[in-house]
């Protein structure tokens, strides 16, 4: 998501973190160890920990929660990408401009880790996540990603509809859309001392959009709890939208009559617009959207429109020749 300069995300995914290694490590453990063997768990976890300064030995608390049951009705035509290419290759410029943020996201504490939703709505509420996840209903989905950058991946996101979330909140009658708002914490997130970038990350929805059966609030993603460097404790998966539109590490949602003003789009607003759907019939003024490099197997593959996802979505936009829709 460049904006002036040339940036790190060139780099190729070879040359991204060895972070799989001790996440396969780990996730060998977890499955061997079960809650008997907690202690030593952590222990191991220390020890891995140690190799690489900032990754403090967390053991999440909803960890027991996972794997959710996956609702079958979203599938893929594709093979999902494996996990250590979907953990290792991430845009999150909190933690810097490059792909290789895995071990600067891992200073970030997840816990505790408040929602606050507010603004027009019938009641504010500050939630704790983990309060937040015994509310809500739980369930996997496998989703196709697109970056706006024209790379894509498959994942299976664990989460929950965003549309329980807005029940959940109950909007005043004159609401139209929902702020996304993500943490703003300087001390801990290099990127956010970067001045030129007007933290916190900010997204918005139309009402309509956040309701739609698709929106979906990710928790975790390949049967656990997402890593960090993939947002967590709480983000978004908006399969039919460019990438930047499903903000990472989000701490307010605000209910509102106007239409937000996405991060990217107060930057670059010609080039990152408020709905940003997938097209492949409008290229990026600096790029083309045709077609789209799977993380994983570096295959090119065409882009298709809403991303494949036109049956649930297209009749929320009136035009599919307005490129208003789709940038
Ligand atoms: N808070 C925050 N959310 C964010 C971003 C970011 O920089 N900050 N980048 C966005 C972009 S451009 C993409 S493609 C996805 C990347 O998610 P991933 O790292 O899990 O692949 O996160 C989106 N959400
Ligand atoms: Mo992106």
């Amino acid at each position: 998501m460049w904006i002036r300069k040339r940036r790190g995300w060139e780099i190729s995914e070879s040359a991204a973190t060895p972070e799989h290694v001790f996440r396969g490590r780990r996730r060998f453990l977890r499955g061997a160890a079960g809650l008997a063997l907690a202690p030593a768990l952590l222990a191991c976890e220390k020890e891995a920990g140690a190799q690489g300064d900032g990754e403090l030995a967390e053991v999440d608390p909803s960890a027991g929660l996972y794997p959710f049951e996956r609702n079958a009705r979203y599938e893929l035509d594709r093979e999902l990408t494996p996990e250590a290419d979907a953990t290792s290759y991430n845009n999150y410029y909190e933690f810097g401009t490059s792909k290789n943020i895995v071990k600067a996201a891992q200073k970030l504490p997840i816990r505790p880790w408040a929602l606050t939703i507010e603004g027009m709505v019938e009641q504010p509420l500050t939630i704790d996540i983990d309060d937040l996840m015994k509310r809500m209903p739980l369930e996997e989905r496998l989703y196709r990603h697109r970056c706006v950058e024209a790379w894509a991946m498959a994942v299976p996101w664990s989460g929950f509809p965003l549309a329980a979330l807005v029940e959940l909140a109950k909007p005043a009658s004159d609401a139209k859309f929902l702020r996304f708002e993500s943490f703003l914490m300087p001390e801990v997130a290099d990127g956010q001392s970067e001045p030129w970038y007007p933290w916190p990350y900010v997204e918005g929805l139309t009402l309509a959009e956040a309701t739609n059966e698709l929106a979906f609030m990710v928790t975790g993603m390949y049967g656990k709890p997402a890593p960090k460097q993939n947002g967590a404790p709480l983000r978004l998966a908006l399969p039919w939208k460019y990438g930047f539109k499903s903000s990472k590490g989000i701490q307010r949602i605000v209910f509102t009559a106007e239409q937000p003003v996405g991060l990217w789009q107060a930057i670059q607003g010609s080039e990152y617009g408020f709905y940003a759907n997938v097209n492949p019939a409008f290229a990026h003024p600096r790029w083309s959207q045709e077609s789209e490099r799977l993380l994983g197997s570096g295959d090119r593959v065409p882009t298709q429109i809403y991303n494949g996802y036109g049956e649930f979505v297209a009749q929320l936009y009136p035009d599919q020749n307005d490129r208003r829709y789709f940038y």
